[in-house]
This record gives structure tokens, sequence and C-alpha cells, in this order.
């Protein structure tokens, strides 16, 4: 492998190194090969941030289900995850977080270690160096209110009135993203009634405060212009607030009582809501709030839930914030099938039959705004029926596709539904959102209770560049409607110096790399100027060691667009747009294609402790486990098919 790697830097020509891809192929199909579920499915760990075996822990306490040994490896878990300076951070190399690290403190005092302890004195220190408690995010004072370590006073007013505004108000419950709309609901309960579960002397976390308790500002922070969405939306918390206190409230009851319907309506087969760990969370609290015993099946379901949630070992227990099958073995399948693998090969045929049982024919939230549409997506999850999503639809589809299944007549009804879905999901400005269409009202980001995350799930320009490549695959060219359309969208989209945005991966050579090969699919001119300015920005931003990288910092501060340490993954998405870009035979591919098979392990796999997905740009990451393994394998399958057909 060494030899390899020398060699190509020295300028070996194509043909000469396609020998070492190929053996690279070989062992990265063998190591996927390997890992695939006897069900058929691939399913990698989906890892995130320490909230979420913080929060587990805390949930398990409000609901009085709390279980010691579990309690114990969490708490492992947590000190194992601390970094030396004894703060948490968010994702692979990240700056210490204010929001993780005064939970994962609270937590772990609440199971009972000591503050003196000095990586708990470090963490202290660093939350007071930052303001400490009033300055975390809303979700995270919520937690501690719950606790009786914020006051609620200092959390925004969310009216369960909120519940009975029509769809067609300008502010509803269904303006906002799947994922918030079911965080949110829960919390119309849990902000109204204000529960304080006690916990014991030693666990108050008052040290965590820059002045005594009783001097602290509850007040919301304010907006610095005079008219604007955030002022009015602050006077309005103002008014509630008066409102909360009248005891005249109409329609409390019948709000109140449809939020709960709401939730228990949604709770999907599996025991969570959503597929996601916020709303499940909430959920079960807002339940227990209005009385919910432990042993109701929805509360029990929910709870049992965690289980298959939860990463665990003899020492920890982690769970996860979802879980990615449909979209791992999507992907999977796309690499093995991208480097040569017989479209009836034993392993896709068992993977596409259960991706066909995985269509969702049923109804869902998407339905709310999207009254025409005949269902037929698929969803990230084994088991979020309701929220099927766009970019998961378009890499089954293409998965499908190109497989050969002995249920031919049925897997072509699978794809004619799929398309018929995709189809109706389309947003009016020519682009998809994930879960929804024209979910784009930009006033609810404004709503002082959204301080954390996307609130809104507009139309992206990688969701869109995945579906243009599918209907590409399916024959459709720009002489399409919908394609066209969606072309108009990416190329306004598109940013000045040539790239395209991230939204669901790390971030500019995630979009450049996922728009790329969409044009070429649907036989754009590759030899445009627009396609050339992205192809010179991915080459501008190769690194000295071949490959490609981009931190998560990135969408904070503009000026590290397309900077950061080089990963498997972001190497191969970079390698993916060159390749469609045209620059198959270049020094930058070549050199790209080095990278790959230079960090290759042994068994086929790489490494990749970076974050390389994003849950929300800016403030939530996700490292998808194997996205170091598929990526990689779909860049150097498409690199040899060009090489063999060039040459
Ligand atoms: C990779 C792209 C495929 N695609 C489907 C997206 C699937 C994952 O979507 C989400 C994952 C999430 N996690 N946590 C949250 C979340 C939301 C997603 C989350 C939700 C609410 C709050 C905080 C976090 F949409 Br509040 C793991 C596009």
């Amino acid at each position: 492998m060494r030899e390899t790697q020398r060699e190509t830097a020295s300028g070996r020509s194509v043909a000469g190194v396609s020998e070492a891809v190929e053996v690279a192929i070989q062992r990265a199909q063998d190591y996927l090969l390997s890992i695939q579920y006897p069900e058929g499915y691939w399913w990698g760990e989906l890892e995130t941030n320490v909230c979420m075996a913080a929060e587990y822990l805390l949930l398990t306490h409000f609901l009085g289900a709390a279980d010691r040994r579990r309690w114990d490896k969490i708490v492992e878990y947590l000190r194992r995850q601390q970094l030396p300076d004894g703060t948490w951070s968010i994702y692979h190399g990240g700056p210490s977080d204010l929001n993780a690290t005064v939970e994962a403190y609270f937590a772990l005092k609440l199971a009972g270690v000591s503050p003196d302890e000095p990586s708990m004195a470090k963490a202290r220190q660093f939350v007071l160096s930052r303001g400490g408690v009033p300055k975390v995010r809303i979700f995270t004072k919520i937690w501690l209110a719950l606790f009786g370590q914020w006051d609620w006073r200092g959390v925004p007013v969310l009216p369960p009135e909120l519940m009975l505004l029509p769809s067609w108000f300008p502010i509803n419950i269904y303006e906002f993203a799947s994922w918030a709309r079911a965080t949110v609901v829960p919390m119309l309960i849990i902000l109204t009634r204000r529960p304080v579960c006690p916990i014991p002397g030693e666990a108050h976390i008052d040290e965590l405060y820059p002045a005594p308790r009783e001097q602290v500002d509850y007040s919301l922070p304010k907006s610095d212009r005079l008219l604007s969405w955030k002022t009015l939306f602050l006077t309005t918390d103002k008014l509630l607030r008066l409102y909360e206190r009248w005891g005249w409230k109409p329609f409390r009851r019948r709000a109140a009582r449809a939020a709960e319907e709401w939730i228990v309506e949604h709770q999907e087969a599996d025991g969570s809501w959503g597929g996601i760990q916020p709303p499940w969370v909430y959920s079960l609290i807002a339940l227990k709030v209005l009385g919910y015993p432990l042993d109701h099946p929805v509360m029990a379901k929910g709870l049992e839930g965690f289980e298959g949630f939860a990463i665990e070992d003899e020492e920890t227990f982690n769970p996860q914030a979802c879980l990615s099958p449909v979209w791992d073995t999507c992907l999977a399948m796309n690499a093995l099938l991208d480097s040569g693998l017989p479209a009836d090969h034993p392993a896709l045929v068992k993977a596409g039959r259960w991706m066909l049982k995985e269509q969702i024919l049923s109804g869902g939230d998407w339905q709310v705004k999207n009254r025409k549409g005949p269902p037929g997506g698929w969803a990230f999850e084994f088991a979020n029926d309701l929220y099927p999503d766009t970019d998961d639809a378009a890499e089954v589809m293409i998965a499908l596709l190109r497989t050969r299944l002995p249920e031919e007549d049925e897997k072509a009804q699978a794809l004619e539904r799929g398309l018929r879905w995709l189809l109706s999901m389309q947003s009016k400005n020519g682009g998809w959102g994930s879960f929804d269409v024209n979910n784009t009202r930009r006033i609810m980001t404004q709503i002082p209770f959204c301080d954390f995350g996307a609130v809104i799930d507009p139309p992206s320009e990688d969701v869109t560049a995945h579906i243009v490549e599918l209907l590409g695959q399916m024959g459709y060219d720009k002489t399409f409607r919908p394609v066209r359309r969606a072309l108009a969208y990416l190329r306004r989209e598109q940013e000045p110096d040539g790239c395209w945005f991230g939204r669901w991966g790390v971030n500019y050579v995630y979009g450049t790399g996922a728009v790329l090969p969409a044009l070429e699919a649907v036989g754009e001119d590759m030899g445009q100027e627009s396609v050339r300015r992205a192809v010179r920005w991915l080459i501008e931003h190769q690194n000295e060691d071949g490959g490609w990288g981009e931190t998560c910092a990135s969408y904070a501060d503009p000026g590290l667009r397309g900077k950061g340490a080089s990963t498997a993954s972001q190497t191969a998405w970079a390698l993916l747009g060159l390749l469609a870009g045209g620059q198959g035979a270049s020094e930058a591919a070549l050199r790209g294609i080095g990278y790959l098979l230079e960090t290759q392990a042994e068994d086929g796999s790489w490494d990749e402790p970076e974050f390389t997905g994003t849950g929300f740009p800016r403030d939530f990451f996700i490292n998808y486990h194997l996205y170091r393994d598929y990526f990689p394998l779909m860049a150097l399958g498409r690199y040899c098919e060009l090489a063999a057909t060039t040459r």
C-alpha cells in the first residue's frame, strides 16, 4: 500500500494506479459485505454528543424509573467523553460546549459524583468563565427547571392554544419542521405545567451561577431592533405572561387535550416519537406530567424503546439520538453497485428485498401540507413511519433502480410510487426539503423559544441534488419540468466562489460533491462556467496530503469553508464532484485517490473520528460511523469505472 502511494505522488499513470485501486475496492467491498446484517440491512453507529446520555439520566429520574446499574454506566460514559480540560464538546476536536458541559455536570452530580473531584472543578471553572447557567440555551434551561435548578420564569412562554391554530394560519405547528414540531407539542404541556421534580440537596448546581440565584435576571435576551419579528414575539411573550396569570382561559382545556392526543397518536411502533431523541424524551415527560403511570402502554413502550437505541456494553450506556439503517443500507448498496458488484449479487438482493418492505405506504405529517401526494416514501429508520423523508427516498430508489430482484414487478411498482411521492414533495422554489413541502416560514425562527437548531425545513441543495440525480438515473433530463425547476433552484443557490452549501453533511464539500453528480446525471453541460467554478473550488481546497476535510466550525466561520483535516468521507465527496466535473484524469483526482489508498486499513475499512454529518448547521453534528467506509468505496468505484471507460 505504501509503495503505491509513493508512486502515485510521483505521477504514475491512471492505468497503473488502477491495480492498487482494484485491490482497495475489493477490500472495501469485502469489509462492507462482512458487516451486513443477516436481515439484509447495514446499520452503523450514529454518534452525536453527551447531551443524549445526560438527558436520558435526567429523564429516568423525572419519571421515577432510575436504574442504578445503568446510571453507573452513563456516568462512566460521560467520564470517558470528558476532555482533559474538564469540559465536553459536541463534535470531535470541537471547542468546549457550554450546554453540553452544564448538562453532563448536572447529570454527574445527580448520579452522586462529588463536585470536589478535580475534573468537576475544571468543568465548573469553564462554565463560570462563560457566564454560567444564565447563558445556556433554552433546552438546557428547561432541563434544569424540571429539577428546580433554573426558574421557570426564565423560560419563554409557549401557549398550548398554538395547537388550535389551523394549518392555514400564519403560525401553527405545521409551519415548524417535523422534528421541531414533534418537540414543541410536548413542550406546550411542559411549559404550561412547569413541573419541578425534587432532587437531593447535594445535586443542586448553585455553584454554576455567576452570582447568588436571587440576583439572576430572568428576562429574555433583548432584540437589537425596535421593529422586527423578534421584537414583536418578545412583546407577545410579555402579553402571554399576563394572560397566564389571568384566570379565564376559554380554550386552555381543549388545547391541552389536543396536545395530549397529538402526542399519543404520534408514537411510532418502536416506542419513539419521530425516531429522534428530543421529541421522545419530552413526550414522555409531558405524559408523565399529565398523570400517565409508567405501566401505561404508551409510557412502557416509550421507555423500553430506548433499549433498542442505546449502545451498551459492560461499562457504558449511551442512547443514540436516532438510528440510520435505511440511510446506511441504501448508501452501502450504492457504493457496492458503483464499485462493480453485480446487480443480482445475493447481498444486494437481500438488501433490496429488505428495502421494499421498508417503503411507507401509510400517511404521515407530510400530508397536512401535501394533500394530493400519494404515500410511497422511505424513512431514515426502522420505524419512523410518520416521517418519510425525500433524501432517503431518493437514495433508496437509486439503489433499487440498479439492483436486480426476483420481484422485479414489485420493485417497479415501488419505484413508481416513490417517484410520485417525491414529485409531490417538490417545493415552490424548485428544491426539496427533507420531510415536508414548502416548510419555509422564516418567522418561525424568530420565536424566542427557538434558540437551538433549525426549526424549519426549507429546500436544501444536497437533498435536491440527490433527487435530481435519481431523476437523471430514471431517464429524465431537463426537458422534464421538475428537473428544470430544480436546476434553476440549484443555479440560484450556488455560492459566489462556486461551491454549494451542505445542509445534512459537513459542509460545502458535501454540497458540492452532491450537486455535480446530479448535474451530470441529467445531462447538463459539464463544461459550463458554473461547473468549472465548482471544480476549481474543490481543487483549491484540496489538502497537502491529497485529501479533503472541512470542519463543523465552517458553519459559523466563513473563513473555514472547505478547510479542515482530511477525512475519508469528505475526500470521497470531493472526488465524486471532481469525477462528475470531468476531472477523472486530473492530478487532483489522482492525489485524492492516493489519499484514500494510503489511509485504508488492512481490513478494508477507514478510520474517521471527525464528525462529517450535520444534524443542524452550527449546533448539532453527527458522526455516521459507516460514512468512512461506503463513501470512499463509492468514489473509488466511480473512479475505476471512469478510468476503464476512458482508456
Ligand atoms: C443525512 C440525511 C438524510 N436525511 C434524513 C435525516 C435524518 C436525520 O434527521 C434528524 C436527525 C436528528 N437527530 N436529532 C435531531 C434530529 C433531527 C433530524 C434533533 C431533533 C430535534 C431537536 C434536536 C435534535 F431531522 Br430539538 C439525531 C435528510
